[in-house]
């Protein structure tokens, strides 16, 4: 997968290159590359944004570097200019305006050729420029959730973070991609490691039994408990409850106390 980054704080995004992410560069899974928005600008003074037309607080970003940024990271590889067939580029536009990030776009972005970034600042982008990207880009404007951030660059770290993860070969164990929350819609069960006693708090006597059915069973009680009480939302979206699980939820619901000794 190729991802291009477009920022004013191309540093900002240089916490990508540690770890997982940059061990999948190193291997040649991922082609991680970030842009300065300021080289595509010409007066002395580099500069990307100019006051709002009709008024307001802050600035905005003005539209031609944007579009030189975007038609550098497209190469000769613009939509039309391509070989025929190719999809185009996803164009990702965090913004709080955006559809809500989350694991099902992961995984699905996580299948796309091409990620471009364009990480906007000040009050955002001029916004001829976004429609026009749609051109040449499949655009994607997506908030990372309901706050407001200073700018795209976070937003930006936290989706590709996200979706690196999900790439073929980057987690040494698929395993933990098919166990973890959000891939079946359930929160994840709590987990200990050694000692087996710890200031005078004991690991849960199943997990030491070596019961494995009883211990999977006990798992997906903790899950199902723990997703009821601070995620009643996800709950709602689950499908293929069985008996035991709805009993479970029933007993959690109706405030059982031999639950939660
Ligand atoms: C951004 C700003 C709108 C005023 C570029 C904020 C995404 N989930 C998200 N929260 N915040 C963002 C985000 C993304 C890009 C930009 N701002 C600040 N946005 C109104 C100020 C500028």
């Amino acid at each position: 997968m190729k991802i291009d980054v477009i920022s004013i704080f191309p540093e900002y995004l240089s916490g990508l290159k540690l770890s997982l992410i940059g061990k999948a560069v190193d291997q040649g899974l991922l082609d991680l590359n970030v842009h300065d928005l300021r080289d595509f600008t010409f007066d002395r003074h580099n500069t990307v944004d100019d006051s709002p037309y009709g008024g307001g607080a802050g600035m905005v970003m003005k539209a031609e570097p944007w579009a030189l940024a975007l038609e550098h990271v497209l190469g000769g590889n613009s939509a039309g200019g391509g070989p025929e067939g190719a999809q185009k580029p996803i164009l990702i536009v965090p913004s709080p305006a955006g559809p809500v990030f989350n694991q099902h776009i992961a995984e699905d972005l996580s299948g796309a050729e091409h990620l471009v970034f364009a990480c906007g600042r000040y009050e955002g982008i001029d916004q001829r420029v976004i429609d026009w990207s749609a051109d040449h880009f499949d655009l994607r404007p997506m908030s990372i959730g309901d706050y407001v951030l200073n700018g795209g660059e976070v937003a930006s770290m936290v989706m590709i973070e996200a979706v690196s993860r999900l790439i073929p070969g980057v987690i040494g164990n698929p395993e933990s991609l098919t166990e973890e929350s959000h891939e079946d819609g359930l929160l994840e069960y709590p987990i200990y490691t050694k000692p087996a006693s710890w200031r005078d708090r004991d690991v849960p006597e199943i997990l030491l039994s070596g019961n494995h059915g009883a211990i999977a069973r006990w798992r997906r009680d903790r899950r199902l408990e723990r997703t009821a009480e601070v995620r009643p939302d996800l709950l709602a979206e689950l499908r293929g409850l069985d008996k035991h699980d709805r009993a479970l939820l029933e007993r959690f619901e109706s405030g059982d106390e031999s639950m939660t000794e």
